[in-house]
């Protein structure tokens, strides 16, 4: 088995890409395993930056090949807002619920439908090389909270083609569809 470090503090991030690395020759290493969760400052202008200061920081620590993500909701009618700044986007420490409560908050004087897009970059990077793949996942702001499952934006997110939130989905069938699981799978692809 080969060890990856997956350099994530979000457990709802460590949950789906587990899932995707089920039954490779990949076996997924969590901060949480190895004792410490460190404060990376993340203040690239881009997902992709984000993601690589992520993965370079962890690689530093533990000198074991590693993949991040980052990752955020992109609301049309709020001229792409949050992007990167998705998970502090009401404040530093607030909640999930804090953030979805300013998106539609933010969007009552829209009209609907409120198009959105998730959008997941992912690295890999084992102090050498860099491998980089992209996923997205196009869909709907609604105006109230709906389900239990997944974390951040999705109890508010309705996938295209789809009547039910994000959170409404099983993690199996999120990973059907998500920008996390395109770009995860991609680069596991990419890895071999
Ligand atoms: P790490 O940096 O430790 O991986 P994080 O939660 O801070 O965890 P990001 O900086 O990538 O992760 O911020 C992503 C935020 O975007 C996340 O906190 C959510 O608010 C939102 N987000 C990303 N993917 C999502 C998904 O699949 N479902 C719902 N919200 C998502």
């Amino acid at each position: 088995m080969n060890k990856l470090i997956f350099a994530t503090g979000n457990k709802g991030k460590l949950k789906e890409v587990k899932e995707i690395f089920e039954n490779t020759n990949y076996e997924i290493i969590s901060l949480y395993d190895l004792g410490e969760v460190p404060e990376i400052i993340e203040d690239g202008d881009t997902y992709e930056a984000n993601a690589l200061i992520k993965a370079k920081a962890i690689y530093e620590i533990h000198k074991t090949p590693v993949i991040a993500d980052d990752s955020g909701l992109s609301v049309e009618q709020l001229n792409g807002k949050p992007g990167v700044y998705s998970a502090r986007y009401a404040g530093e420490n607030c909640t999930y619920a804090d953030n979805n409560k300013k998106i539609l908050d933010e969007l009552k004087s829209f009209p609907t439908p409120h198009k959105a897009k998730f959008v997941c970059s992912a690295v890999f990077y084992d102090g050498k090389n860099i491998t980089r793949a992209f996923g997205e996942l196009r869909g709907y702001i609604i105006s109230e909270f709906k389900g239990t499952n997944g974390f951040g934006y999705d109890p508010i997110f309705v996938p295209e083609g789809s009547s039910r939130t994000l959170a409404q989905f099983s993690s199996e069938d999120k990973n059907e569809i998500s920008h996390r699981a395109i770009a995860f799978n991609t680069l596991k692809d990419l890895l071999g």
